[in-house]
């Protein structure tokens, strides 16, 4: 687990976040498709989607991005007790959208990646390491969970 240290870490970058949850959530979907293309192909709205254009044009794109980084938020403050909140996700993840673990890598880094770049100031080394480690618990759990559920994942 993260110590208490670590995940005050989390919550500070946090609160820097959410006043922009939108834009973060839209960027961060938009980075995940351009950098691991086959995560695209998994959302019926959005695979047909050819160019960055359509992708920052698109309302739909933008509230998904918001619905994913309100409901890590959630996760996150609940610093690892997050069981009430991750089941439903591990369950419609695994039977649902069929998401691998691999992907929701994918999206902790892309994460990581488009925080860091708006927020340089606030987010350095600890902060990254702290954010990091919340995220791996995330999956850690998510993964453990489509166990369970049978899913490959
Ligand atoms: Mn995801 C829907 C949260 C990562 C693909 N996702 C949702 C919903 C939430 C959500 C909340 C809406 C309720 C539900 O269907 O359960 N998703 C997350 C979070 C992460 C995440 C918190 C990680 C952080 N999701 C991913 C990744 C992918 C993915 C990675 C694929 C590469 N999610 C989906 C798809 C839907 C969805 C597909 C359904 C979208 C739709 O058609 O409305």
């Amino acid at each position: 687990g993260l110590t208490e240290q670590e995940w005050q870490k989390v919550m500070d970058i946090w609160a820097k976040v959410e006043p922009d949850l939108s834009l973060h959530g839209q960027e961060v979907i938009i980075r995940m498709f351009q950098n691991h293309p086959e995560t695209q192909e998994r959302f019926v709205k959005f695979k047909n989607f050819k160019t960055l254009d359509e992708m920052k044009n698109s309302e739909e794109l933008k509230k998904h991005g918001t619905t994913v980084l309100n409901a890590l938020g959630k996760i996150l403050k609940q610093k690892g007790s997050h069981e009430a909140e991750l089941a439903p996700l591990a369950q419609t993840h695994a039977n649902k959208h069929k998401i691998p673990v691999k992907y929701l890598e994918f999206i902790s880094e892309v994460i990581i990646g488009v925080i860091a770049e708006k927020h340089s100031a606030d987010f350095g080394a600890d902060s990254q390491e702290a954010m990091r480690k919340a995220l791996e618990l995330f999956r850690n759990d998510m993964a453990s969970k489509y166990k369970e559920l049978g899913f490959q994942g």
